[in-house]
């Protein structure tokens, strides 16, 4: 019988140093990597962290693959991958950490910057409307989208081992702070004082409430999403939409994915879906079993040839 092995987030550090500008956002996102990759059961040799990633997955879906990307990366510079590797559902798990800049090339706007804002690559401010990475996720008919903050370690973990156990592509946006180039760029939404007035954080079947006091919440109103407040004009607990990440019809989750008043924060949308290394691997099998050619060299000798004397 194979042994199955215990692994500890010892078992996914690095031997070299890792060098990030202190206090940079990624250092708490790669613990929080390192402490759900030992929870989610899967041997260290069959998991790969990977810029691009769907010809790996499809040629050995047998992998655990995640991917690491920034918001201008995925957005604008392999905008591209990043659609169709949502659109074909490649159950890979991708990780965007929006800072809203580009860092490494040290601070030009990239596509999720907020409108109007003042950068190297903007100097009388962008004139350009920003993406939501959910919206995106949503529009090209993504399966799995959850959205988390750099500074939450618990909800990362919970969240990163949630986006594994979704088959499927799974896109996690988690908002992160350049300390550099943009610092407390997420600040005035999720920081320390103001994060429960700004912020509601979705579970899947409970009502949508948020609030310092917990006593506001998301209910329908027409084809838009509306903030009450229990307690006035007859409005009670009962009133309060029921976060739903399972439902097929995305109306709702595009709805919260682009709500900035609260910010919903956790899992969005995971509804289920085929993947495509599923469908490709059943049509190499049925390819295999129902091919009259065996071998390369009859592969060779098969169809119009012709010899060069
Ligand atoms: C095709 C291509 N174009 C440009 C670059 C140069 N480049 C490297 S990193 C980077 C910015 C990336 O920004 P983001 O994805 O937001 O990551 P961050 O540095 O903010 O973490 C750019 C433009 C590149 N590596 N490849
Ligand atoms: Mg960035």
């Amino acid at each position: 019988m194979e042994e199955v092995q215990k692994l500890t987030r010892e078992d996914f550090q690095t031997a070299g140093p890792v060098k990030w500008c202190a206090g940079c956002g990624s250092y708490s996102i790669l613990a929080a990597v390192q402490n759900a990759l030992p929870q989610i059961g899967v041997p260290k040799e069959k998991i790969v962290f990977v810029s691009g990633a769907s010809g790996l997955k499809s040629a050995r879906p047998d992998l655990n693959v995640w991917l690491a990307t920034g918001d201008g990366d995925s957005m604008a510079i392999g905008g591209n991958h990043f659609i169709h590797l949502i659109r074909r559902n490649i159950d890979i798990n991708v990780l965007v950490f929006n800072n809203k800049i580009y860092g490494l090339t040290k601070g030009q706007y990239s596509p999720t910057t907020p409108y109007g804002s003042i950068t190297k690559s903007s100097p009388d401010g962008t004139i350009e409307n920003p993406f939501k990475p959910g919206e995106l996720v949503i529009g090209a008919e993504g399966n799995f989208f959850a959205r988390v903050i750099d500074k939450e370690p618990r909800n990362l973990e919970k969240t990163f081992i949630a986006a594994n156990a979704h088959k499927g592509a799974s896109i996690v946006e988690v908002l992160q702070n350049c300390v550099i180039f943009n610092d407390k760029i997420h600040e005035s939404i999720i920081g320390k004082d103001v994060r429960d007035d700004n912020v509601v954080m979705l579970e899947h079947g409970k009502p949508m409430i948020f609030g310092k006091e917990r006593n506001k919440g998301l209910v329908l109103d027409g084809a838009d999403l509306k903030v009450v407040t229990i307690g006035e004009n007859g409005i009670t607990e009962k009133d309060i939409l029921v976060h739903d990440m399972t439902t097929k019809n995305p109306s709702i989750h595009y709805l919260l994915a682009k709500m900035t008043y609260p910010l919903a924060i956790g899992v969005i949308r995971c509804v289920d879906d085929a993947t495509y290394e599923t469908k490709l691997q059943e049509q190499v099998d049925n390819a295999v079993a129902t091919t009259k050619i065996k071998t390369v060299d009859q592969l060779l000798h098969s169809g119009q040839i012709f010899e060069i004397k």
